[in-house]
């Protein structure tokens, strides 16, 4: 079984048995890969597509290949970008799903994808890439016997040097999922120096808290089948994979040594964000350039009539600053 990335024609692939179509709702052709496959196998293709009655976004339907080297033509059609919050990755994912589905009904081993949606339908290739390869490993892993090969034929070097970084980060097990709970004495190691507080939950969860007086000041738990880490009013996630376990990891070592500071925006006793930056960049100009950035249209109003403080916070106290951001007049 081999997945990988090469460069080329989708529409010249002699070493799959269905290629994939990055098809629209009509299923009636279009432009782009959908265009080239249409032009490729002949009017044949309209007139079976024709019969489908269109696809919706993430279903696959299947069809005959015509003049085309392979023997069958699997069309899906991707999300369209939204901007990211419109549930684009969970629909691409889907597209996947849906063809690899078809394909093993068809009792088909082999198959090429375009790099679905980061065409016309604008999904950035930088994220395209890990929901598509992502979603691939997801399904061969639960159906470990069906496929013998399936590929990504990408049409320009730069798409191609994105899925094929993403597929050798999986072969090299940086997706490997890891046990939480055998983590626990190495993150409570990290934390040693500065007398942690270890609260278990029945359901294997824990918080390792280190504590400012009686407030909580910095905290990395585990709860729910995700990780935890705080730092005053910020925190983020992080998920069960090796990869983001070495980036918890490292994000503790920063805040250990005072390299990462959370950054909190209050206007007028509101709450209006937290992020964490690197120290290095955390100059005044570049916070309200960050601060900026997070404020959405409501909240730069409010900046604007009451002005606001940008509170920044370490892990030794004694290094926390408060800017004070006049009202614009
Ligand atoms: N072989 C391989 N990849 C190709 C080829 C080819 N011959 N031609 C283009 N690509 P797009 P989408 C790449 O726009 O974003 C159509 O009009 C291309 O460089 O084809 O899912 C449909 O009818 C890009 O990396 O698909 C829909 O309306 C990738 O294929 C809409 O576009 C996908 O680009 C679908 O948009």
């Amino acid at each position: 079984m081999e997945i990988r990335a090469i460069q080329g024609d989708i529409t010249k692939q002699t070493d799959v048995e269905a290629i994939v179509n990055a098809a629209n709702e009509s299923l009636l052709g279009g432009g782009g890969v959908d265009g080239a496959i249409h032009y490729a196998a002949g009017p044949e293709l309209l007139k079976e597509c024709r019969t489908l009655g269109g696809c919706k976004i993430g279903e696959a339907k299947i069809t005959g290949a015509y003049n085309l080297p392979c023997k069958y033509i699997i069309h899906t059609v991707g999300p369209r970008w939204h901007g990211g919050n419109n549930r684009e990755s969970e629909l691409l994912t889907l597209c996947y799903k849906s063809c690899l589905e078809v394909a093993m009904q068809h009792g088909i081993r082999t198959i090429a994808f375009p790099s679905l949606s980061t065409g016309a339908f604008g999904y950035p290739v930088e994220q395209a890439n890990l929901v598509a390869v992502g979603a691939v490993y997801g399904f061969v892993e639960e159906y470990p016997d069906q496929f013998d090969l399936i590929e990504w034929v990408c049409f320009d070097k730069n798409t191609l040097k994105y899925y094929s970084n993403q597929i050798e980060l999986h072969k090299s097990g940086f997706y490997e999922e890891i046990d939480p709970v055998s983590k626990e004495p190495e993150l409570i190691a990290l934390l040693s120096e500065h007398n942690p507080e270890v609260h278990r939950s029945t359901d294997d969860g824990y918080s390792i808290i280190i504590k400012d007086g009686d407030e909580e000041h910095m905290y990395v738990d585990y709860n729910d089948g995700k990780f935890t880490l705080g730092l005053g009013c910020w925190h983020n996630h992080y998920n069960l994979y090796r990869k983001d376990y070495e980036n918890l990891l490292k994000d503790i070592e920063n805040i250990l040594n005072n390299s990462f500071v959370a950054v909190t925006i209050r206007c007028n006793g509101e709450w209006f964000g937290s992020w964490k930056m690197s120290v290095s960049e955390c100059s005044k100009k570049e916070l309200i350039i960050e601060a900026r950035k997070m404020m959405r249209k409501e909240l730069i109003e409010k900046a604007k009539k009451y002005g606001y403080q940008i509170e920044c916070e370490f892990l030794d106290k004694s290094k926390d600053l408060i800017y004070t951001i006049d009202p614009e007049i």
